[in-house]
């Protein structure tokens, strides 16, 4: 008794702020000296269900890593900027006091804005955390208040988040916690094993219970592995997929007449166009054979309840956006949205109604020396920004000034941005000037003139939503930063500071942004809808509160889509969009081959098509300097996974190094030769171009090619030739 009451431990209730669907609610024990000794699941979060991935159950190494940076650092005169050997960055910087270095930045970002016009000035960020004020809200008020140019946020998800809407007008789904009701699951181009764990136990628990698991993906992930179908579709087909099974289901007159007639809008068009996706033809692209996606539909549309658990790897395809909107229809033809279990999910993120209007401040571009929003910039296509912006090319970016400086947080797009030889040329341009704020040395501080030191979700109190759940939930800061390393709000807030801007909403603390981000009322209640029985307080002492439609106070479950009137212009489920004929687009999914597959003339020079996949053990780049979790990453580390009938005829066994390249670059790997590509298509992990040997990352094969629909980036849509190096 009287130890409990002296214990000199203390929990805290933090949230894991990585760019992960399942935002886990995180218990961070305390010792008596302020350091953090363990960190462990929250056992009453019902996703988290205690325990983490195997990422985030060695944090205390991120943490507390050597290799943290603790001072702001400035570039040494005459150092030019570069690739630097891990263990040598420091060699590279100097030590300077934040005012020094805050007063520097502001400086030259204002000069930059004086002669340039201040659009010269692009942030970059995306998410390195996802909480609501970590990721985006004193960050956003300073470049509008600024005048600095608008970051089209692209890079993940947006060509499968504008598919969803143009459907279902929402990003709503299935809730996780009742993926175990269904009886059957298909995982479609989503990596749960790998990506999105959570969803692991209750896709167990519904096969205990008879349900069957079928894994729609190129590669074998451990979730394929692990099915009781694997479809090995090949790449950029899954338009095509979903088509052909609509012509099964329409064929065979499997579909929900009534729910269709009920909540559904085009369906006639649909069915006309559906008529030409014949099993043949659709084998002939997808490669499965004809009586596959016959069994596919027929077993998708007789099962009750049937979840399509869609993650974004579909939609990181050229006509991806497409893709999702196809397979977003499958559910609204069968109905599967009326029984609990039933539906599917891409993401939970339109339930978090957050006051994005009071967060970010748009209204403060026009007190900005412009005077109105600026250009807005997409991120997919940092490349052509840094190299061809404002040099009067044909830049397919929208024009204006040439960037003049960049700006980066919660982002390391010297290994993440696609086409890496564009974004490395244009940050090595000796006259940009190049902040990063970030707790490594990385594959983009290579390139700063300034690195500051930015905090884990242990050291900085935020709130934060989900992808994949509906909990709201409250971050508290656990520890003290180390050595002056300090949050992105703080750092934003004094850039306001030194930049002289006098607005109050600059100085607003990260309780005061909370309360905003809520819409805090007299009560102390949220007003944020679905958030109406939510207040800080209550957060403080519970951590974690379903938003108001899934705390299910009747036992009634949450349907999103069963019935009622949708978020869609026409109020119903599209399959029709009128919103894609105005802009002179299909209006109905269609299947055409990616401009870069094994349909394309460029196949003849590159006939493998490549993906350039996501590590189990990592998130992005992020984990990827830690020795811990190199080693959990070891199998399959640096390797270019390749078939055994693909290397056969390039004289390639496993363990060969072997070059990889196309015409934007090259990246030398080791052969993997296991099966788990199918012929024609190999694979590869992402990781820093400090661990590679030539000095790359997998997007120095990547294209600044946008989406069909979203204008996201195409990281699946690649072809390479590799030979023996
Ligand atoms: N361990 C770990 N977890 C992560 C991340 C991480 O890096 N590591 N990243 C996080 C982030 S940022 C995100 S956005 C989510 C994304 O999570 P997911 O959506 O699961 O993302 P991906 O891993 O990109 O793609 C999933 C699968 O799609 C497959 N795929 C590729 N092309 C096609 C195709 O044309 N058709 C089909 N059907 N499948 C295809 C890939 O082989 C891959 O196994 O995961 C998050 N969680
Ligand atoms: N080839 C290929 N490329 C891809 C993908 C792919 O599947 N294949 N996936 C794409 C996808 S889905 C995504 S989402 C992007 C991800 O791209 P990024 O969002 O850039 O993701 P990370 O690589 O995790 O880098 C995040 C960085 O933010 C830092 N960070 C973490 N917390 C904070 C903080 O509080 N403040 C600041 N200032 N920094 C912080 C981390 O240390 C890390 O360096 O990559 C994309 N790139
Ligand atoms: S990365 Fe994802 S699974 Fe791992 S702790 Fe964070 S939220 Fe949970
Ligand atoms: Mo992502």
């Amino acid at each position: 008794m009287a130890a409990a009451e002296t214990s000199p431990f203390r929990v805290v209730h933090t949230v894991c702020s990585h760019d992960c669907p399942d935002s886990c609610a995180v218990l961070v024990t305390v010792d008596a000296n302020g350091n953090a000794v363990k960190v462990q699941g929250d056992p009453s979060q019902p996703v988290t269900q205690g325990f983490l991935c195997g990422k985030v159950a060695k944090y205390l190494d991120r943490v507390y890593s050597p290799q943290r940076i603790l001072y702001p650092l400035k570039r040494k005169a005459g150092v030019a900027k570069g690739p630097l050997k891990r263990g040598e960055e420091h060699e590279a910087f100097e030590r300077v006091s934040w005012d020094e270095a805050l007063s520097s930045i502001a400086g030259k970002l204002q000069q930059i804005s004086d002669e340039f016009g201040p659009e010269s000035i692009l942030p970059y960020s995306y998410a390195g955390t996802i909480g609501v004020l970590g990721f985006g809200s004193m960050d956003r008020r300073f470049f509008h208040r600024l005048g600095g140019s608008q970051l089209d946020r692209t890079i993940c998800s947006e060509a499968g988040g504008v598919a969803w809407n143009l459907v279902y007008g929402k990003k709503l789904g299935t809730p996780t916690e009742d993926y175990k009701l269904a009886k059957l699951i298909v995982a479609w181009g989503a990596n749960i094993h790998g990506n999105n764990v959570h969803l692991w136990p209750m896709v167990e628990q519904a096969r205990r219970n008879g349900a069957r698991l079928i894994v729609i993906d190129p590669y074998k992930t451990r979730t394929a592995a692990l099915a009781d179908w694997h479809i090995a579709i090949r790449p950029g087909t899954d338009a095509a997929l979903a088509l052909g099974m609509m012509h099964v289901i329409l064929r065979e007159g499997l579909e929900d007449r009534a729910y269709i007639a009920e909540m559904t809008h085009g369906f006639e068009p649909l069915a006309e166009r559906v008529r030409e996706y014949t099993p043949e033809r659709v084998a002939a692209w997808t490669g499965m054979k004809a009586g596959e996606i016959e069994q596919l539909a027929r077993e998708y549309t007789t099962t009750r309840p049937a979840a399509l658990r869609m993650n974004y790897g579909v939609q990181r395809s050229e006509n991806g956006g497409t893709a999702v909107r196809a397979i977003a229809m499958l559910p609204a033809l069968t109905g599967a949205w009326k029984y609990r279990g039933g539906g599917g999910s891409l993401s939970t993120s339109g339930a978090f109604a957050w006051n994005k209007r009071e967060l970010e401040r748009m209204d403060l571009a026009l007190d900005s020396p412009l005077g109105r929003p600026a250009r807005t910039v997409n991120m997919s296509q940092l490349g052509q920004a840094l190299t061809e912006l404002g040099q009067g090319r044909d830049a397919n970016v929208e024009d204006g000034p040439a960037v003049q400086a960049l700006f980066v947080y919660n982002s390391n797009p010297g290994a993440v941005a696609p086409n890496q030889n564009a974004v490395l040329k244009g940050m090595a341009r000796p006259d940009l000037f190049t902040v990063v704020h970030d707790l490594f040395f990385n594959d983009t501080t290579d390139y700063a003139d300034y690195v500051l030191p930015a905090t884990t979700f242990l050291e900085h109190t935020d709130i934060q939503g989900a992808y994949g759940h509906y909990f709201v939930q409250l971050s508290q800061q656990a520890i003290e930063p180390p050595g002056e390393a300090r949050s992105n709000v703080w750092l934003f807030g004094q850039m306001a500071q030194y930049m002289d801007f006098t607005e109050t909403c600059f100085r607003d603390t990260e309780e005061q942004l909370i309360r905003q981000a809520l819409a805090v009322g007299l009560d102390g209640r949220s007003k944020n809808a679905g958030m109406e029985h939510i207040s800080l307080e209550d957060l403080r002492e519970q951590g974690h509160i379903p938003l108001a439609f899934h705390r299910d106070p009747k036992g009634s479950p949450f349907l999103p889509f069963a019935s009622g009137k949708l978020a869609t212009p026409s109020g119903k489920i599209e399959f029709y969009s009128e919103t894609l004929a105005r802009k002179g687009k299909d209006a109905l999914p269609g299947f055409l081959p990616p401009a870069e597959s094994r349909w394309s003339e460029g196949a003849k020079r590159f006939p493998l098509e490549f993906l350039g996949r996501k590590a189990d053990n990592y998130m992005n780049s992020t984990f990827a300097n830690l020795d811990g979790h190199r080693k959990m990453e070891a199998r399959t580390s640096q390797r270019l996974e390749m078939h055994p009938t693909d290397a056969k005829a390039r004289e390639i066994a496993d363990g060969d190094n072997v070059r990889v390249w196309n015409d934007r670059g090259e990246i030398v790997l080791t052969a993997l030769v296991d099966g788990s590509v199918p012929e024609g298509v190999v694979a590869g992990r992402m990781d820093w171009a400090k661990f590679n040997d030539g000095g790359a990352t997998l997007n120095a094969l990547t294209s600044e090619r946008l989406t069909d629909i979203g204008a996201g980036a195409t990281f699946y849509s690649v072809l390479v030739e590799v030979a023996k190096a």
